[in-house]
């Protein structure tokens, strides 16, 4: 099965940026994300057996342990790859201490042997993909939602009578420790 590892977004926040997304689909057309699927990458693991998923379940909660849920925010929408056939995302502010969480997952990935797609880590939630850019959508701040990652979610890309589907598998919560 299709793993990664990811941060889960409250309702809130999908449905703002949902809302948001509407707006810029409006004038950029493309494979816009349905709000149920967005979320934080922090590992994907690609194609896993079940021995792999104990293992990056066992990562994910040696990775979450003496964590404290990390403060994030919407910042402006941006895009990777080419801007004619791109891929348009929503950035995020606060992530310093994301990141650093990611590093330690990374460490626990290995120590568990479990191979993970080796890109850095680039905190985003994509919206949409092949989309051509308009250069001022790039200006417009998103909504200013904060939220907080309380914690990461080990989800399974599948499809469900063919509609790709993100199904959160497990979760490791971060401990509020002051
Ligand atoms: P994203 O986080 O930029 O949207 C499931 O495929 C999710 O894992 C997607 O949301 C995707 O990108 C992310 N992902 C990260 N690296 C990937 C890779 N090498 N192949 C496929 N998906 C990847």
């Amino acid at each position: 099965m299709r793993l990664f590892i990811g941060i889960a977004l409250p309702a809130t926040v999908r449905q703002a940026l949902s809302g948001a997304a509407k707006t810029m689909e409006s004038r950029m057309p493309g494979r816009y994300v349905p709000m149920e699927n967005y979320h934080i990458t922090l590992a994907f693991l690609g194609e896993t057996d079940a021995d792999g998923l104990a293992r990056a379940r066992r990562a994910m909660t040696c990775a979450a342990a003496n964590q404290c849920a990390v403060p994030l925010a919407l910042d402006r929408p941006g895009y990777f790859g080419r801007r004619e056939n791109a891929i348009l995302y929503a950035g995020i502010t606060g992530w310093d201490a994301l990141a650093r969480i990611d590093q330690l997952l990374r460490q626990e990935l290995r120590n568990v042997g479990l191979a993970f797609d080796p890109k850095p880590f680039r905190p985003h939630i994509t919206l949409a993909r092949h989309v051509c850019i308009l250069p001022d959508i790039l200006n417009a701040p998103l909504p200013p939602v904060c939220f907080p990652a309380k914690g990461l979610t080990l989800f399974h890309s599948t499809r469900i009578d063919g509609v790709l589907t993100y199904l959160p598998l497990a979760e490791a919560v971060f401990p509020e420790i002051s």
